[in-house]
């Protein structure tokens, strides 16, 4: 019960771990190869991005059979290994569910291009305005229409997504049971749980046109409703049947969903993945970046911890440019990449930790909009060329928020393509990986990577640092500061997110600290991180 409290996930992105066999993409049997890397990080579970058959145009969040393997990753057999194999390690694997959608090559959907098919209303299929018009006024995730019009069927089907990731009807119920079939075929082969992707958005209670017009224009007609829930609680039942934990993403929740999403009084989630804490680099839009404000983000993390009793915790993912340059400092490459980990692992939750971040991975490289691969980035950089945004700003729009920034190959070494691959990758590694590598970082005890694990095995020892409470102390400028208590026990976090030096009001016996400092009276270094023990 509850064992996802006591455990760090880390998440891997298929593509981008490690290939096996040359031909630049990463693989199953690559992840295969590297789970002592991960047993040595102390991980309980991996959450896998997805795996599954899919022509990835949203690389596998485009599902087109959510049984089989893509080839490009493995067989069946290859993940019914990788099962075993983590399993020898006491890592459990979480899959990625991707239930909001499915590509247009799945079968259903091919099916239900005709009218007349079993198939029909597994998708929603609208017709549009008399003046060629569409279905309704939304507007989609990635920045275009979200109406595709069907030659066949001849009419519209909606896609919140790219144009090949269409929403499947759950008003349909026959929709629900083919997920939960899926989901017992996972559980049956023994993963742990799913991490559930865009969650919050399954249940459109009409297709009404919105007087909106912001972006994500309709959103109010899918954001948390109630059919949501219902479909939540369903989905329950056949997790409860293998006792497995859902983590899910949920996007633009407020902390009053997010509590009526994963209350466990309610029978829905486990917890989810909250997106407020990355928008303080942001004006309304990730496109539209601003400085970053530590203080609003100290705020918004508070805020996160005290009004739910436990959620997921992450500072990267596969959508989510790196961390260092971003709440970090890339000057401070070490000390603030080392006070990021202290940040991740001793707030309250569970803490999920992106490949590559356990070595300080840092954005791609590129310089040009050819080397990139994303989808998104693509479309985005599409409505810029229309609104005539010279090259230049484009360029450094996209290069500041594209999703590719966190996919490049992770750098095991400082050989060729930092040791992902012996062909040619399918995403360019990033040059620094002569710099940044794991096998660098191995044979260092003062590396990020050792710090990761240092901090891994004191969390792992220390239950105050895992299931002890939150209490804020200090949220100002530059230092962030907080207490984790349990009964007699308790510690007090402080960090400096900061190049410059700071003052904390802070004192206690050091347990962990980045410059290596065994008694702590409060003057801090940038990008200084303490652990102590008991402390106020
Ligand atoms: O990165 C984003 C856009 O700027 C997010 O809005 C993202 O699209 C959203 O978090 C949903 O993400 C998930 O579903 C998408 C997929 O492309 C992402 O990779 C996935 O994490 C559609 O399946
Ligand atoms: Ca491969």
């Amino acid at each position: 019960m509850d064992w996802w409290k006591d455990t760090l996930i880390y998440q891997i992105y298929p593509r981008s771990f490690q290939d096996s066999n040359g031909d630049g993409v990463g693989d199953i049997p690559g992840i295969i190869s590297r789970l002592d890397h991960l047993q040595e990080l102390g991980v309980g579970a991996i959450w896998l991005s997805p795996v599954y058959k899919s022509p990835n145009a949203d690389n596998g969040y485009d599902i087109s059979d959510y049984r089989e393997i893509n080839p490009e990753y493995g067989t069946m057999e290859d993940m019914d290994r990788l099962i075993g194999e983590a399993r020898a390690r006491g890592i459990r694997i979480i899959m990625d569910l991707v239930i909001n959608h499915t590509s247009t090559d799945h079968y259903w959907f091919r099916q239900s291009r005709d009218k007349n098919s079993a198939y029909a209303d597994y998708y929603y299929w609208a017709r549009g305005g008399a003046d060629g018009s569409l279905p309704n006024n939304w507007t989609g995730f990635f920045g275009e229409d979200c109406w595709e019009f069907d030659p066949q069927r001849c009419e519209y089907y909606l896609h919140l997504f790219a144009k090949t990731q269409a929403d499947l009807n759950y008003h349909n119920p026959e929709v629900l049971e083919e997920v939960k079939d899926i989901m017992r075929f996972w559980l049956r082969k023994g993963v742990a749980g799913f991490r559930c992707d865009v969650i919050n958005i399954l249940w459109k209670d009409s297709l009404e046109s919105s007087p909106k017009r912001l972006a994500l224009t309709g959103s109010e007609h899918y954001l948390s409703l109630e059919g949501t829930h219902e479909i939540l609680r369903e989905l329950r039942q056949v997790l409860d049947e293998y006792d497995a934990m859902t983590v899910g993403e949920t996007v633009f929740v407020t902390p009053r969903q997010a509590r009526d999403l994963c209350a466990p009084e309610r029978n829905e989630l486990n917890m989810v993945f909250s997106f407020e804490h990355m928008e303080c680099d942001q004006y309304f839009l990730k496109w539209f970046k601003r400085k970053f404000r530590p203080k609003a983000f100290f705020d918004c993390l508070t805020k996160w911890q005290r009004e739910l009793d436990w959620n997921a915790v992450y500072l990267e993912n596969h959508d989510q440019p790196r961390s260092i340059p971003r709440f970090g400092s890339e000057r401070y490459w070490k000390e603030s990449g080392k006070l990021l980990a202290v940040l991740a692992l001793t707030l309250r939750g569970t803490p999920f930790i992106y490949q590559g971040q356990e070595i300080g991975m840092l954005d791609f490289d590129f310089t040009r909009m050819r080397q990139l691969n994303d989808v998104e980035s693509k479309n985005v950089e599409k409505i810029l060329r229309r609104f005539h945004i010279p090259q230049k700003l484009r360029w450094k729009i996209i290069r500041r928020a594209s999703r590719d920034n966190a996919r490049t190959p992770f750098q095991w070494t400082d050989g060729p393509n930092g040791g992902f691959t012996d062909g040619r990758p399918w995403l360019g590694v990033n040059h620094n990986c002569e710099r940044i590598n794991l096998a660098q970082q191995e044979a260092d005890p003062d590396s990020i990577w050792s710090w990761y694990k240092a901090l891994s095995a004191l969390r792992r020892e220390t239950e105050v640092l895992r299931r002890g409470t939150f209490e804020p102390l200090e949220a100002g400028k530059q230092v962030f500061a907080y207490r984790r208590a349990s009964g007699e026990d308790a510690c007090t976090v402080v960090l400096n997110f900061s190049d410059q030096p700071a003052e904390a009001a802070h004192r206690g016996a050091v347990m962990m600290d980045n410059y290596g400092r065994e008694t702590f009276d409060g003057r801090m270094q940038p990008w200084e991180a303490v652990i102590l023990r008991q402390g106020n």
